[in-house]
């Protein structure tokens, strides 16, 4: 039986990774930090499948101590601060997490378990101001916000240690992915969740930034497929995972509203607290090497994935609610 190791298991993609890597036939390992209180709503459905391991990607010895004892075959490195406003407002600790974590857990990994395979979310946010419509893996970067620039610091750590150790290790850069698991601060789920909220006559109005930017969106279990088939590559290499069809935040609003049968001009409010100070305005990936290599593809689209989180989000508040 393979073993992997999934540090941010309990985040969207985590959740849905441990799941798809149990379906496989793994056993699964996930790192979670220390908490007063669990936050293990997205894997409760799992947990008596899978091992949870206290360790932090602030702390070396704890990654070294569980590579060590586990001696994972495979090694997905999805934790992070992955929320770009706070960012801004926490940059050294954003730096910590999502640069730094990034040493740290490529150090433990060559020193405890350097046969194992490593994945590293990467992302499209490290285009940023982008140089080149639609992106591809060697389309240059150009972030804009110290998450971006965070990511783009793991990025290239991860591919250095490859080319110095000689390390499988792999970078995906992923496109915005998104699912009923979102965190409800991200703009699709808020999107769904106020949406579901008007519906029920919990809200009456929904405050936006800016609603003109695009994404390539897709549906974070169609994503963590893609991660798996890097690492069952003969190879290590980098891919970009994407659609290949962009839509702007207004459109998502349309759909998502339109599936409740609510008009969205009555409840949507422009709000600038929600505005950034660097914007990243239209990502687009050639997804064509992840579809030649991998074999990969979406299944699941742009539309389908809005009314499938509206869906979600109705039904769990008025179970919440009893409304
Ligand atoms: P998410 O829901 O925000 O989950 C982040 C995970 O990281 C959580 O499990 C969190 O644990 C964990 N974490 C944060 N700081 C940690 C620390 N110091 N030590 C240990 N664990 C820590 O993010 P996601 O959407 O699943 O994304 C997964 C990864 O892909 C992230 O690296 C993200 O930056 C990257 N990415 C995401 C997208 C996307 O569209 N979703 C696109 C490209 C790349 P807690 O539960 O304890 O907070
Ligand atoms: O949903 P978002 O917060 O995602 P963003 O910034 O694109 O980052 C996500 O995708 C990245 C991949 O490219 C990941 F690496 C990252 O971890 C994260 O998962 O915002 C999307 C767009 C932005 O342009 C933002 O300005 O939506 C716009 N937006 C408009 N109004 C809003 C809002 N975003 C949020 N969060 N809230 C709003 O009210």
């Amino acid at each position: 039986m393979k073993k992997a190791l999934v540090t941010g298991i309990t985040g969207q993609d985590g959740s849905y990774l441990a799941e798809h890597l149990l379906a496989q036939g793994y056993q699964v390992f996930g790192m979670v930090r220390r908490a007063s209180t669990e936050n293990f709503e997205r894997i409760a459905a799992i947990q008596d499948r899978i091992t949870l391991e206290q360790a932090d990607l602030l702390d070396q010895p704890s990654l070294i101590d569980i590579m060590g004892r586990i001696q994972p075959d495979e090694i997905y490195n999805l934790a992070a601060m992955s929320f770009v406003p706070t960012s801004w407002s926490q940059p050294v600790l954003t730096g910590e997490f999502t640069a730094l974590g990034v040493t740290r857990m490529l150090e433990a990994y060559r020193h405890a378990c350097p046969k194992a395979r490593f994945y590293q979310a990467s992302s499209s946010e490290m285009y940023g101001k982008v140089r080149e419509v639609p992106q591809t893996e060697t389309t240059p970067f150009y972030p804009r916000s110290p998450y971006g620039v965070a990511k783009v610091y793991g990025h290239y750590l991860t591919v250095n240690y490859r080319e110095s150790y000689n390390l499988f290790a792999v970078s995906g850069i992923l496109f915005n992915h998104e699912s009923p698991r979102r965190g409800k601060e991200f703009v699709t789920r808020k999107i769904s969740d106020g949406v579901a909220r008007i519906k029920l006559g919990l809200a009456t109005e929904l405050r936006m930034g800016n609603t003109d930017a695009c994404r390539d969106w897709g549906f974070a279990g169609d994503y963590v497929r893609a991660m798996w088939m890097m690492l069952q590559q003969t190879q290590p290499d980098d891919y970009v995972i994407g659609t290949g069809i962009a839509h702007s935040v207004k459109e998502f609003i349309e759909i998502a509203f339109d599936h409740a049968g609510l008009d969205w001009k009555k409840h949507v409010v422009h709000d600038p607290r929600f505005m950034r100070p660097a914007e990243v305005d239209h990502l687009l990936a050639d997804n064509s090497k992840a579809r030649r290599v991998l074999g990969w593809q979406p299944e699941i689209s742009f539309e389908t994935l809005a009314r499938m989180m509206v869906d979600a989000d109705i039904a769990r508040l008025r179970h919440a609610t009893r409304v």
